[in-house]
């Protein structure tokens, strides 16, 4: 039997409204790092011109990924956490660079991608482009500990970072594609090293999407009554987050999220206080959500979400066929992009301004910009500075 959790609605309204206006600006920033070299905030009708003249990236992993930042921001500021993000579909790297262009992180290092509609355009543009940056997690990512483009290194690397690390907890996204790899299948009994006093914890998300580029994954087909007792198998007591509704998917993720991470302290905490090393059962969430989840529905009749056209670019030639431009406009303009960047005041202002407008609050990122824009996100859209400063994103294909 699959563990269960048993508060299902954990977030206020509020937090419902300002986790998912984050989670949208993220997706937003996803699409636009694929399709845009001009009009980033989409302030005029999406034009041609405005199109990449190539298009590279991967958008199918990117929102399930966002999705587990977004919640685990939610933790550390709730629990002062002091949290690393490993990303396994660091080909989706579109996810973990959206995510560290909200938080603030990205233009601290490189300030002229500002958080500005002038930066904003060459955070886009040099997306994927010749002396630009890759299309999957590289090591100019801020942060970055764990490369994208090798599948299958995620959770070794992950329990590399924990090891005499007290503190940390390694949050590891593993693809279901990746984890039909040979490193990947056999590093789940990582946690057989684990000390629970001396060493930190890994929070494994297996991400079922369904897909490992245009084939079916074997962990997303098994039925649920051999997938749990697998999980099992490799120590882990496994909650499940399934479903693709964004409203209910954000209560159960952070109902489970949370009771994972109490459960990891819980376990810590008996451990630390008692001596007693025995082996946990250490809590690891599957989390199963439609590949290109939000992103178009059908192209030319051709099904995208949740199947595995969205693995790449999900609509291929919208510069030269309206149609497809008008798709990749609707899509881009379904996130709304005016409340979580209210425009003109927020984004588009000068970074100087929401900085100093901040000063004093020790949290950095897209709070800034959302405490101009009428609390969009504050609470829970920024990590705390020590959180952000230990954390570590990473990558692989
Ligand atoms: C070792 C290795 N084999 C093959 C590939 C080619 N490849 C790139 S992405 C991908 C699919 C990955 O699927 P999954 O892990 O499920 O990620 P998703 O995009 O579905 O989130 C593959 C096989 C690779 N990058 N590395
Ligand atoms: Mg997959």
């Amino acid at each position: 039997m699959a563990a269960t959790t048993e508060v299902l609605t954990p977030l206020s309204s509020e937090e419902l409204r300002t986790m998912d206006a984050y989670w949208r600006a993220c997706n937003y920033l996803s699409a636009g790092m694929i399709y845009l070299r001009a009009n980033p905030l989409l302030r005029e009708p999406l034009k041609p011109e405005h199109i990449k003249n190539r298009l590279l990236g991967h958008w199918g992993s990117d929102p399930g990924q966002s999705f587990v930042w977004v919640h685990m921001n939610r933790l550390i500021r709730k629990y002062d956490l002091t949290v690393m993000y490993i990303s396994g579909p660091g080909h989706g790297a579109p996810a973990t660079l959206a995510n560290c262009y909200l938080e603030g992180y990205y233009s601290e290092i490189y300030p002229d991608k500002s958080r500005d509609e002038a930066g904003m355009l060459k955070f886009f543009r040099q997306f994927s482009f010749p002396g630009g940056i890759g299309s999957h997690c590289t090591p100019e990512t801020p942060g970055s500990i764990h490369e994208g483009g090798e599948l299958g290194y995620s959770i070794s690397h992950a329990y590399g970072a924990a090891f005499d690390n007290p503190d940390l907890i390694v949050t590891v996204v593993v693809g279901d594609g990746e984890a039909e790899t040979g490193p990947l299948a056999t590093s789940w009994h990582s946690n057989k090293f684990l000390n629970p006093i001396r060493d930190g914890a890994v929070l494994p998300v297996l991400h079922l999407n369904g897909y490992k580029i245009a084939n079916p994954t074997i962990l997303a087909r098994i039925p649920h009554e051999e997938l749990d007792p697998l999980l099992m198998g490799y120590g882990h007591k496994a909650y499940f987050v399934e479903g693709d509704d964004p409203s209910a998917m954000h209560q159960k993720m952070a109902s489970t999220l949370e009771q994972c991470i109490l459960e990891i302290r819980s376990l810590q905490q008996h451990a630390r206080s008692t001596g007693d090393t025995t082996r946990p059962r250490w809590p690891m969430i599957v989390l199963r959500s439609p590949k290109g989840w939000t992103g178009p529905k059908e192209v030319d009749g051709h099904k995208v979400e949740d199947f595995w056209r969205a693995h790449q670019v999900p609509v291929l030639d919208p510069a030269t066929n309206k149609r497809s431009l008008k798709i990749v406009e609707d899509w881009m303009r379904s996130y709304k992009p005016e409340e979580p960047f209210r425009y003109a005041p927020h984004v588009c202002q000068p970074a100087r301004e929401w900085r100093s407008a901040a000063q004093g609050a020790r949290s950095a990122g897209l709070s800034q910009l959302c405490r101009q824009s009428e609390g969009t996100g504050s609470d829970l859209c920024s990590t705390d500075r020590r959180a952000r400063a230990l954390s570590r994103r990473g990558h692989a294909p």
